[in-house]
């Protein structure tokens, strides 16, 4: 695994998520029968990162990629792994019929607050005021809170939570919520606020700062 973390850029959130998906699936002795759907963004770097399967689709597609696997092998465990750009904007309409079927699937948001692969351009999560190449005096929109709104479409038994690549025990706890709903047949989703100093333009210290501070304007929890 570790030659592997190279794709990645130093400090990236990404392999964080990854590693503590990969702890849950082996404490749950799930490994072999995980299949992790990649939507294009850096969440496709991830291809050969864990010892599972993976799968790679278009941008924006990849939890109804997910869906059809699912129903083809449904003793397959299946993950969606997203960015939030391909999550809440144009994946957005997929997403929530997802949800809305309760289609026993683990989607994975890496909220980043940008277009990550692309160049950090506003994402539907930047912050109101946010630079980025695309809003260069600063984004004048309020950040898109996906899993509140699916709240409005998910059937009883689903899952929705938010937590942060500096808090894995949760995250780790939340995989495994996840796992635990899609296994009892119903829908569950994961928001992970997560690191881009490459996008961010960050040192060390100001990447975790500013993690910290998306805890203050995205809830962590179960939603
Ligand atoms: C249909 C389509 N539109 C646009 C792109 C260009 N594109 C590739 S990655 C990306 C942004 C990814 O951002 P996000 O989903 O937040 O993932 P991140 O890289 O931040 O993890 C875009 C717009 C594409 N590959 N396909
Ligand atoms: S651009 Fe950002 S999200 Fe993508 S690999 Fe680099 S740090 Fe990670
Ligand atoms: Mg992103």
């Amino acid at each position: 695994m570790a030659e592997n973390l190279a794709k990645f850029c130093a400090g990236c959130g990404y392999p964080i998520t990854l590693m503590m998906l990969n702890k849950t699936l082996e404490k749950l002795d799930l490994q072999k029968r995980a299949v992790l759907g990649l939507d294009i963004g850096c969440a496709l770097l991830a291809w050969n990162f864990l010892p599972i399967n993976t799968f790679q689709t278009h941008h924006g597609r990849v939890a109804p990629t997910m869906m059809g696997f699912k129903r083809a092998r449904n003793n397959s465990i299946c993950f969606a792994l997203v960015g939030d750009g391909g999550a809440y904007a144009i994946g957005l309409q997929s997403l929530i019929h997802a949800a809305k079927r309760d289609e026993p699937i683990t989607v994975i948001v890496a909220n980043n607050t940008v277009y990550g692969m692309t160049g950090g351009q506003t994402a539907p999560t930047t912050l109101c005021g946010q630079v980025t190449p695309t809003s260069p005096k600063g984004n004048i929109e309020e950040p898109f809170h996906g899993p509140e709104m699916l709240k409005g479409v998910i059937k009883d038994g689903a899952f929705l939570a938010r937590t942060a690549v500096n808090e894995p025990k949760q995250l780790q706890e939340f995989l495994q919520k996840a796992i635990e709903t899609q296994q009892a047949g119903h829908f569950s989703l994961v928001e992970v606020l997560s690191f881009c100093p490459t996008n961010w333009k960050t040192n060390g210290v100001d990447t975790i700062n500013k993690l910290n501070g998306l805890k203050d304007i995205f809830e962590l929890g179960i939603l």
